[in-house]
Formats: C-alpha cells, sequence, structure tokens
C-alpha cells in the first residue's frame, strides 16, 4: 500500500472548497504531464468530481452565472493515487472535503480531529467578499474568526511541520494586473492578520509554512455585482465574452506548493539521519525527482505569495 498523505479543506458553506478540488483534478493531467506524474482518482472519487465538473461548467451556460448550485452534504473523502503516468501510484492523497456547515459544529471533535492528522490545510477564501463593497460581507461570508479559532483549537501542542494554504476562489477580476493582485493581497494579509499572528507565535513559527495560491477554478466568468435581498447578499458574475469556455487558472499551484513543502522535509537536515518523515515517506527516486521538477513552477508573485517558512520550500541538495 502507498502512504497516505492526508489534506484537509476549510472555508465557509458554499466558497468553494469543492469546486477548488474538481479544478485541480480536472487540470492535473495537463500541468503534471510534463513532470510524469499522474493523480488517479478512486472510482467514486471520480464519479463525483464528474459531477462538479459539470456543474461548474454549466456556470457557463447562464449569462449571469449566479452558481446556486447544491453544498456538499455530508463529509466525503477524494482519494487519488499518484505516481508516475501507467505505472502503480507511489503515494495515496486524500482531501477531506466537508460541507461549510460543519465549522458550526458544536463540540468540533470531528474537525479537531481531521485537523490533527492532516499534513496539509487549504482554506478556501471567497475573494468577492473579500474585496467588494469595502469587504462589508467578509465576516459573513468567509468567517476568518472562526476558522482562526479552529487553528487554535487543533494546533494547541502542535509537533510536526504543516502546510497551510489559502486559496482565493472567483478571483478572476483581481488578478488581470500586478497592481489589483497586490490589493488582493493586502486584503488578505490584512482581513487574516489574527490567524497569521497565531501562526507567527513561538511553538508554531517554525513548523507553520504559509502560503496563499489564488485559484480561478472557472477562469473566464467575473465579479459583476451585488444585490441585496433580505439582508443577504447574492453575487452576480459575468461571463468575459459570450462564447467564453471554461478556464481553470492555476489550480495545479497548491499541489506544486504541496510536493515541494514534502520533498523539503525529506531533506530536511535537522532531523538527522533518522529524519521521521523521510522513512515515514519512503519516496522512491522517480517521486523525489518529480517533485522536484514540479516545485520549480511554485508561483510567487502576481497574487501569490509565501506568508511564512519560506525555508521550508528551499531545497539545495
Ligand atoms: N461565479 C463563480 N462561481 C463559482 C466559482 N467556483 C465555484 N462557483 C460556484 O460556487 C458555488 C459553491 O461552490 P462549492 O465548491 O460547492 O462550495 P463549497 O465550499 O464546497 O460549499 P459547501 O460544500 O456547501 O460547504 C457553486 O454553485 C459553484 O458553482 C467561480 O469561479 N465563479
Ligand atoms: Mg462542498
Amino acid at each position: 500500500m502507498p502512504k497516505e498523505l492526508k489534506v484537509t479543506m476549510l472555508g465557509h458553506r458554499g466558497v468553494g472548497k469543492t469546486s477548488v478540488l474538481t479544478a485541480m483534478y480536472e487540470q492535473f493531467y495537463d500541468r503534471f504531464e510534463e513532470a510524469d506524474l499522474q493523480l488517479t482518482p478512486d472510482p467514486e472519487s471520480s464519479a463525483l468530481l464528474q459531477e462538479r465538473l459539470g456543474e461548474l461548467k454549466g456556470l457557463l451556460n447562464d449569462f449571469e452565472a449566479t452558481g446556486g448550485l447544491e453544498g456538499t452534504e455530508n463529509p466525503q473523502s477524494f482519494n487519488f493515487g499518484l505516481g508516475k503516468i501507467g505505472a502503480k501510484p507511489s503515494l495515496q492523497l486524500t482531501f477531506q472535503d466537508f460541507p461549510g456547515g460543519y465549522l458550526d459544529d458544536k463540540d468540533g471533535e470531528f474537525l479537531k480531529k481531521v485537523m490533527r492528522e492532516c499534513v496539509a490545510v487549504l482554506i478556501a477564501i471567497d475573494a468577492p467578499a473579500l474585496m467588494e463593497a469595502k469587504g462589508k460581507w467578509h465576516e459573513l461570508m468567509n468567517r476568518p474568526k472562526q476558522i482562526c479559532d479552529i487553528f487554535r483549537r487543533s494546533y494547541g501542542n502542535l509537533k510536526e511541520p504543516r502546510l497551510v494554504i489559502l486559496v482565493p476562489v472567483r478571483c478572476e477580476k483581481y488578478l488581470q494586473n500586478e497592481e489589483d493582485a497586490k490589493k488582493l493581497l493586502y486584503c488578505i494579509k490584512d482581513q487574516y492578520a489574527e490567524l497569521f499572528g497565531f501562526f507567527k507565535s513561538e511553538n508554531l513559527l517554525t513548523k507553520i509554512a504559509c502560503v496563499i495560491t489564488p485559484v480561478q477554478t472557472v477562469g473566464t466568468v467575473i465579479f459583476n455585482n451585488i444585490r441585496v435581498e433580505n439582508q443577504r447578499p447574492r453575487f452576480y458574475f459575468r461571463k468575459i465574452s459570450h462564447d467564453a469556455q471554461y478556464l481553470p487558472k492555476d489550480s495545479d499551484q497548491p499541489l506544486r506548493y504541496l510536493l515541494s513543502f514534502l520533498l523539503k522535509l525529506h531533506y530536511d537536515t535537522k532531523w538527522g539521519p533518522l529524519n521521521p518523515i523521510r522513512r515515514w515517506l519512503g519516496w522512491d527516486k522517480f517521486l523525489l525527482k518529480a517533485a522536484r521538477k514540479s516545485a520549480d513552477k511554485c508561483k510567487s508573485a502576481g497574487g501569490f505569495a509565501i506568508i511564512q517558512g519560506q525555508d521550508r520550500f528551499e531545497i539545495n541538495k
């Protein structure tokens, strides 16, 4: 059995967790072919992702893409084998997805358990809620404080390194030029200051690596306006042209950062020859080479940034 690595998807209801996974899966073949890597879902994950993909593409059928599709009903794990194209997978990657409503779970035991098991956490952020109307809807839609509390509860006595990836979605509008991309980064740093402050605490500073990687899960649908009904916002989007196609962008970036982070753990000299992670990961030569090749393409400008733990991605060997 290949080693299993778990990643958890965090984010309030409807922010786009499942869509990020779908875009990642859909684009994998194209983006990682040069590294000779393939990501193979198990049959159940494959069926679910295929369905979600149909829904995402369906956004392009409306002139006003408002979404409003079904949310995730139950916790759902998406399982993938990662390895050489045409060979047995060397690694099993499991993404733990669950309904955003789980953030409100009173005892929070399920979440805490998942958070402790997972080597990486992806936080989906609804970018228009953060950026539009002076961020008026950000608290309601993204629940940054609640997210921070989950980390406080779960990372109390953290022993091993962890990767936290913030993924702004529906961010097409804010990535058209460098100046706007800077604004997006500025707003994230500002609105998640409490979380980033926590990551900088003494015990976590050397353990947590944190990056921002915006993913355009559709690519050709951009924010248009907000209409408020019964004191709730409804976000409206429009296609960039009447014949716009589904064209996600940068959905490979979270995975590239994950591979880069794991590769560094493998080589980390601080752990010495008895590096438990090295033994545990047990990566073969192929995977090491492929991870290095794909890590070379991690973006760090144009809306992408490493917030903490730059050295957790630097490999000298
Ligand atoms: N306009 C626009 N809508 C999107 C985009 N990505 C996803 N959506 C829509 O946003 C809605 C919510 O996305 P999901 O991925 O289901 O969100 P989620 O976080 O998994 O939601 P829960 O499972 O309910 O917690 C869906 O209706 C998607 O079609 C995008 O890039 N642009
Ligand atoms: Mg979902």
